[in-house]
């Protein structure tokens, strides 16, 4: 009898842990570009023992239904899991993995990335140049934000938040807010931050960058009222998910000058049309979901999901499992 068993994953991999995967399995890779439809997905996870997924592949209870009983191990190429049914997967006995960690410092780069190229007016100005509008050089053109010794509000202070505020702290000296769960172990006190309700930190924050998960609590945390309480000099950076911010409400702050700008990298929905209001908004500042999207981080992601994968099938814990272990 043979040991091997039924792996699907929905997207190919960078580096070579697929590889390792296909040695011990029988892998079957989804082959195309885009993702696979939700009817696509339930025909191809039909008698898997394990999937390998990523953020556009919504795992339900269908999904686990269509799979079928062999099905041990979910894993997400991704430190994010809310495209699967945690609670059904719990539930099933299916466990569930992620890729925490290993993108921390990639995440919290494209975080000040975009803190900076908002502030800094980056999207006009290189559009100035491509378009031939740059006819001269302007005293008062193109003004934008300074940083140093300004305030940042990080809205989820775990590894991301903490690392986004280790860089703005040391590197230009900000005094730093901070959000976080009551049930959050202690955070990092070298940075001398202070831990405040949200209406608080919207109103004090030169800069807001968010870095909470997405759940119920959190979806449109940041609507209409919460842009209200920022200032009009603020800044909005967001590396999390499209979902927490009301983006109705944010295309209307920006255009009646509520807040400065925004940097985004998650927006509803991924991909953004180019009609989209947002995307014609000049001071939104938006690239397509590039937190992770570093040589390094993307290839270990790679070696952790494929890890996850293997334990999931022994029936041991994952090495990054987020619901039975
Ligand atoms: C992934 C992300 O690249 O890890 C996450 O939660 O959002 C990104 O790092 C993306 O989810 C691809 O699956």
């Amino acid at each position: 009898e043979s040991s091997r068993r039924q792996i699907f994953v929905t997207r190919e991999l960078p580096g070579s842990a697929l590889e390792r995967l296909g040695q011990a399995h029988d892998v079957s890779v989804w082959p195309h570009r885009s993702p696979p439809t939700a009817a696509e997905l339930l025909e191809n996870v039909a008698g898997c023992d394990g999937l390998l997924t990523l953020l556009s592949d919504g795992i339900d209870e269908e999904v686990m239904q269509a799979a079928g009983a062999g099905l041990k191990v979910i894993s997400n190429y991704a430190v994010g899991y809310n495209n699967i049914d945690l609670e059904a997967a719990s539930r099933r006995g299916i466990r569930v993995g992620n890729t925490p960690d290993v993108l921390t410092d990639a995440t919290a780069d494209l975080a000040v990335t975009l803190l900076l190229g908002a502030a800094r007016r980056v999207r006009e100005a290189s559009q100035e140049v491509s378009s031939g509008d740059w006819q001269t050089w302007e005293p008062a053109g193109l003004l934008g934000r300074e940083l140093s010794g300004r305030t940042l509000g990080v809205i989820g202070m775990g590894r991301i938040g903490t690392a986004m505020a280790k860089r703005m702290v040391g590197g230009w000296n900000m005094k730093l807010l901070y959000t976080a769960r009551s049930d959050r172990p202690k955070v990092d006190e070298s940075l001398g931050g202070r831990r405040v309700e949200l209406a608080e930190l919207l109103r004090q924050s030169d800069f807001v960058s968010i870095h909470v998960a997405l759940c119920d609590e959190t979806r449109h945390l940041i609507d209409e009222a919460a842009l209200a309480e920022m200032k009009s000099t603020a800044v909005l950076v967001n590396t999390a998910r499209g979902e927490i911010i009301d983006q109705d409400a944010l295309v209307r702050s920006l255009r009646d000058g509520g807040i400065f700008a925004a940097g985004l990298d998650v927006t509803t929905p991924e991909p953004l049309p180019p009609s989209h209001p947002l995307v014609k908004s000049p001071n939104a500042l938006i690239l397509p979901h590039i937190g992770s999207a570093t040589d390094t981080a993307r290839h270990e992601m790679a070696e952790i999901a494929v890890d996850n994968v293997l334990a999931g099938l022994n029936g041991q814990d994952l090495r990054c499992e987020v619901n039975l272990a």
